[in-house]
């Protein structure tokens, strides 16, 4: 058995976690001002989360970013993300991912901020994994989670400005004022 010395483990695990936080801050892909909302997809094919949370945030005037980053193969970077996001100012956390979708559960083991999943088809059984896999999380860890695809991510981006329209009332009006145009038949 090769003896590594605990120096040396130590040392390893800093390295580690230095390359994760410039991971994190790589992939941001910031708007204007400070963010407060985090969307984040696990993978290439799960696009369709920046893309449709994009327009209904930026619509409502809330600051956020994205990232891509997999719990699975960047398990360093999402632990990085989730302990530094309230600290960094985020208020709510949308993870979108396929499969055996963990992201938004781990995220919402690591912080208390709340995190919305949004479950996507990226495998032959068409979103019933992702689905089950967020939907069904032991208690003490709640992730809600949303329509699979893309209504799924616009109703996170949506469900994100609710949160946030507890404490501020400039997007209440906002928010109200998205309701009346759909009830005016204006598409969503
Ligand atoms: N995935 C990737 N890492 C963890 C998970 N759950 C998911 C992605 C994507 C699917 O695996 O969310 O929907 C296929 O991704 P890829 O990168 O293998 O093509």
């Amino acid at each position: 058995m090769p003896r590594v010395s605990k120096a040396r483990g130590k040392k390893d695990a800093r390295k580690a976690s230095r390359s994760a936080k410039r991971a994190v801050k790589a992939i941001g892909d910031r708007k204007s001002g400070k963010p407060q909302v985090g969307a984040i997809y696990a993978s290439t094919p799960d696009e369709s989360v920046r893309a449709e949370c994009a327009l209904p945030l930026e619509r409502f005037g809330i600051p956020f970013e994205t990232h891509m980053f997999s719990a699975h193969r960047q398990p360093e970077t999402t632990e990085t993300y989730a302990r530094n996001a309230r600290k960094r100012g985020l208020k709510v956390l949308i993870a979108g991912a396929g499969m055996a979708a963990h992201l938004p559960g781990v995220l919402a083991s690591l912080t208390t901020l709340p995190v919305i999943g949004v479950p996507l088809c990226g495998s032959p059984l068409e979103g019933q994994d992702a689905l089950l896999s967020m939907v069904q999380m032991p208690a003490g860890v709640p992730v809600p989670t949303l329509a699979v695809g893309k209504a799924g991510a616009k109703n996170a981006a949506i469900l994100a400005a609710q949160i946030l329209a507890l404490s501020d009332a400039s997007l209440v009006r906002r928010l109200d004022d998205f309701k009346h145009r759909m009830e005016r038949g204006e598409k969503v």
